[in-house]
């Protein structure tokens, strides 16, 4: 554990503050905010939303009761809630025409290079490690997407932007192409203003535009109609009525970031390790359909996708050919797996042959 501060100590944390959000900078995140632990109105939106069951499957949402939305619950002794963003727009890739291309793969552009968790938990620790080497020992513990913070609700109170009707984060200068990450330090910083003001104003192209109308209202995202839940979340069966209007979404979904006009603003990534790889910009469903488990194993080593599993990913695909046109090639595919060792990719299968006209017999 770190020494006790006082007041006197107050140019020295500041000073502090400061280099704190340099070394971030050196590190590769584009922005850096310091919030205390009130997550203010973010408790009750958050226990509203679980009490609606809007969660789903994703059990892990309720699990830890308010520690979620009270730091000092979840990490005793926390002080301070250090927020950092790190964009993932890949500068050059081919999505729009893929999406527009409904014989083409869509993956979302978070999971088309180098699994984030990892790379920005390093990051994050060697931010820790360089305040350590400034004052000594710190009580610390680094968090990215997988655990129990509500972590856009610490990122608006750090000043990094507003909550956006399509619940992302969203900034004037960068728009919400980026991942969150915090540090929770047991020291008192200096802490930034929260971001107060909001900037959608009459502005509905996000919720107008989900393919599945899973926005309830503004700020409120039912998940289980999500095509980010329904193809990574989701372990079973994809609802039969979700299934057309997913068209060829494989791997989460873009189109209320696409659509946002603070996203013209965004920046591409200074990091190597999020562009694509193996061309999962620009792919062909029938294509991917036909990887072994081998292959998926092979080609999605390191990458955000494995979290469907081969089985999981193989139900997405089926879909995303069940609505693309018949052609030859999408018919083949289908027809080759149609008797799959697992259940669930043959009935996605069947579903996917039957749009086409064709029964499984
Ligand atoms: C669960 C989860 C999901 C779920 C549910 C999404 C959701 N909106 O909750 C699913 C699987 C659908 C999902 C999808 C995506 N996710 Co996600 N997800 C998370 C996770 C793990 C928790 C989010 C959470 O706390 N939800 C709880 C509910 C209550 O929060 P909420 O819906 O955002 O509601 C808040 C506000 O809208 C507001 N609010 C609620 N009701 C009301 C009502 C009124 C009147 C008002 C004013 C406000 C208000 O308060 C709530 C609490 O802050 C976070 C990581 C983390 N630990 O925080 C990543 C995270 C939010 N996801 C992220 C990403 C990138 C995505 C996708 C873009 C991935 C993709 N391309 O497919 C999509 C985007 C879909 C969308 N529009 O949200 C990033 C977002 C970065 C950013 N710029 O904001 C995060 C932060 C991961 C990370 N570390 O970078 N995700
Ligand atoms: S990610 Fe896609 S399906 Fe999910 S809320 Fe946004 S537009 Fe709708």
């Amino acid at each position: 554990m770190s020494v006790s501060y006082t007041s006197a100590d107050a140019p020295l944390l500041a000073e502090l503050a400061d280099s704190i959000r340099a070394w971030g900078r050196e590190l590769g995140f584009q922005q850096v905010g310091i919030s205390d632990v009130d997550l203010g109105e973010h408790a009750g939106h958050l226990e509203s939303w679980l009490a609606a069951g809007y969660q789903g499957e994703m059990d892990y949402m309720a699990a830890h009761g308010s520690k979620r939305s009270h730091p000092e619950q979840l990490v005793p002794g926390t002080l301070r809630v250090i927020s950092l963003r790190m964009d993932y727009l890949p500068g050059d890739t081919q999505m729009i025409r893929a999406l527009k291309a409904p014989e083409t793969a869509y993956i979302s552009r978070y999971a088309l290079g180098r699994d984030y968790h990892k790379l920005i938990r390093k990051r994050l620790q060697q931010l820790a490690e360089r305040i350590q080497q400034q004052i000594g020992p710190l009580g610390y513990r680094a968090f990215v997407d997988s655990a129990p913070v509500l972590e856009k609700a610490a990122g608006q109170q750090a000043g990094l932007g507003w909550i956006g009707k399509n619940t992302l984060l969203l900034n004037r200068q960068a728009g919400s192409w980026f991942f969150l990450g915090e540090l929770f330090v047991d020291i008192p910083l200096p802490v930034d203003a929260a971001h107060s003001s909001e900037h959608c104003g009459s502005c509905t192209a996000c919720l107008d535009i989900c393919p599945t109308a899973a926005f309830v209202g503004p700020y409120v995202l039912d998940a289980r109609r999500c095509i980010s839940y329904l193809t990574i979340e989701l372990k079973g069966s994809i609802p039969l009525e979700l299934r057309p209007l997913i068209g060829n979404r494989v791997f989460g979904c873009d189109d209320c970031q696409l659509v946002c006009p603070w996203n013209r603003f965004a920046k591409p990534t200074s990091q190597t390790d999020f562009l694509p790889r193996h061309h999962l910009d620009s792919t062909d469903l029938a294509a991917l359909f036909r990887w072994t488990e081998d292959e998926f194993l092979s080609r999605t080593e390191g990458s955000p996708i494995r979290r469907t599993g081969y089985i999981g990913w193989s139900r997405n695909l089926a879909v995303g050919l069940g609505n693309a046109p018949g052609t030859i090639a999408v018919i083949e595919a289908l027809q080759l797996r149609r008797n799959d060792p697992s259940e669930l990719v043959r009935e996605h299968v069947a579903w996917a042959l039957q749009r086409h006209g064709r029964s499984v017999d």
